[in-house]
């Protein structure tokens, strides 16, 4: 039976790609190489120093420990810089809606998501208090595809990880959720999403009486009837 909803954020509750690419890219740029939009696919869920070990690899770079810290926080200063001008308007289509009903069926809700600015993110959106619990890149030590994120924030709100789907708009992220042996829905493209249980291209026009059929069915468990 189903009892919690793990929610990833970056590309899951709100757009926040296109603020890291240009951060990336600004980076990419000090250091005298390209950085396009399809090498960013390739950060997508992944913790900021993995990222920055990927951006190095694209651009034949190498820095030392101390250039290497230093780039990590230019980097974020320049994404917290587009962070701490965004509002509700850049919640993903549906978002919003969807997690007020999932809360208003009585399913848990909570955010699994590596971002170490999750906090701010969420504050900046007005989403704070539609979460139970909310564990980020500062609470844990092992980065997605490792499951900690997600065992984490299903201890938090009391749940066996049988009871819980994630939602994941990322590779690593569907793999962190299968190692934590939960159901996982991805958003956006089920080319790039192809082990997640099933795709769903956004949360517009969901609702998770909806998907609960859906989830029986993946899951081969029967579930009791919506309540509301
Ligand atoms: P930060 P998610 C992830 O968030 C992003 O998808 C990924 O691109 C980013 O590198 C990572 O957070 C770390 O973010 O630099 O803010 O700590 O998708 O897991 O919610
Ligand atoms: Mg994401």
């Amino acid at each position: 039976m189903i009892h919690c909803f793990i929610f990833d954020l970056d590309g899951v509750i709100v757009d926040t790609a296109k603020y890291h690419y240009l951060a990336w890219k600004r980076l990419a740029d000090s250091l005298g190489f390209d950085f396009t939009e399809h090498d960013n696919e390739r950060l997508k869920g992944v913790s900021r120093v993995e990222s920055l070990k990927i951006v190095l690899e694209i651009g034949g770079a190498s820095l030392i420990e101390s250039a290497f810290e230093k780039a990590l926080d230019d980097k974020n200063q320049w994404y917290l810089d587009y962070i701490r001008r965004i509002s509700a308007e850049e919640i993903l289509p549906g978002a919003a809606g969807f997690l007020e009903a999932v809360r208003g069926r009585g399913i848990k809700t909570a955010l699994g998501s590596a971002s170490k600015n999750a906090g701010l993110i969420l504050e900046r959106i007005g989403l704070c208090d539609q979460f139970d619990s909310v564990i980020d890149g500062n609470s844990v030590s092992n980065a997605k595809p490792d499951p900690e994120v997600f065992l984490k924030a299903a201890g938090a709100v009391g749940c066996a990880p049988k009871e819980c789907v994630v939602f994941e708009d990322a590779a690593a992220g569907v793999q962190a959720a299968l190692n934590a042996e939960m159901l996982c829905i991805g958003i956006g493209s089920p080319a790039v999403l192809r082990d997640a249980h099933f795709v769903i291209p956004g949360f517009a026009g969901i609702h998770p009486n909806a998907l609960m059929d859906r989830i029986a069915s993946a899951s081969g468990r029967i579930l009791p009837p919506p309540t509301c």
